[in-house]
């Protein structure tokens, strides 16, 4: 049985907008997975200072692969783009976060899901609109239109 995932790319490294294609193609190739839709690229500064402007989408997947399989799917494909795991919250060629699957709460040491920051990012809320229908909630049963509402569209820009 396949579960909809909603997975968050970034990258503020090393041509951006190529490292997210790539990904993209590199989901679509993950066993028992399918990439089913991905949204626009947009760009926005960094959350942390001093670092390169970030590049962001969200994808949905159809994935028969349990949470932690997937989780290790993505690091995979993360370090095969050569991403540097120096320290946490650094610039990185690629960063691959679930943010949601199917409708599961998760609290594990290695992943919590609904993904904790999701609910205040523009560069995952609105891109992740794109994908699923105005009256969508998140697995905590809050509601992406109101998340949007109190998340205002400042600092991106739709490529
Ligand atoms: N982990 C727990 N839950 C999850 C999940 N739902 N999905 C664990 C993926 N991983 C999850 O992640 C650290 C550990 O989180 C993993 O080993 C996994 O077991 P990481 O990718 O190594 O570390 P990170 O990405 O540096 O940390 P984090 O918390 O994901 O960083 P953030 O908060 O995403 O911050 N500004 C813009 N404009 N756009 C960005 O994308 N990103 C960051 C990074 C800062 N500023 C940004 C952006
Ligand atoms: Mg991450």
């Amino acid at each position: 049985m396949s579960i909809r995932v909603y997975v968050g790319l970034g990258s503020n490294l090393d041509a951006p907008a190529e490292q997210l294609r790539s990904a993209l193609d590199a989901l679509d190739q993950v066993q028992a997975t399918r990439l089913v839709a991905a949204s626009a690229l947009y760009t926005s500064d960094s959350l942390l200072p001093g670092q390169p402007r970030y590049t962001n989408a969200v994808a949905a997947l159809d994935s028969a692969l349990a949470p932690l399989d997937l989780l290790d799917a993505l690091q995979a494909i993360e370090n095969d783009q050569g991403r540097v795991r120096k320290e946490r919250w650094g610039p990185r060629t690629l960063d691959l976060d679930i943010l949601l699957y199917g409708d599961q709460v998760l609290d594990l040491p290695r992943l919590q899901v609904p993904h904790y920051h999701m609910h205040a990012r523009p560069f995952v809320l609105y891109p992740l609109a794109e994908l699923v229908p105005a009256d969508f909630r998140l697995a905590d049963g809050r509601q992406l239109s109101q998340l949007l509402a109190a998340c205002p569209y400042i600092g991106l820009e739709r490529l």
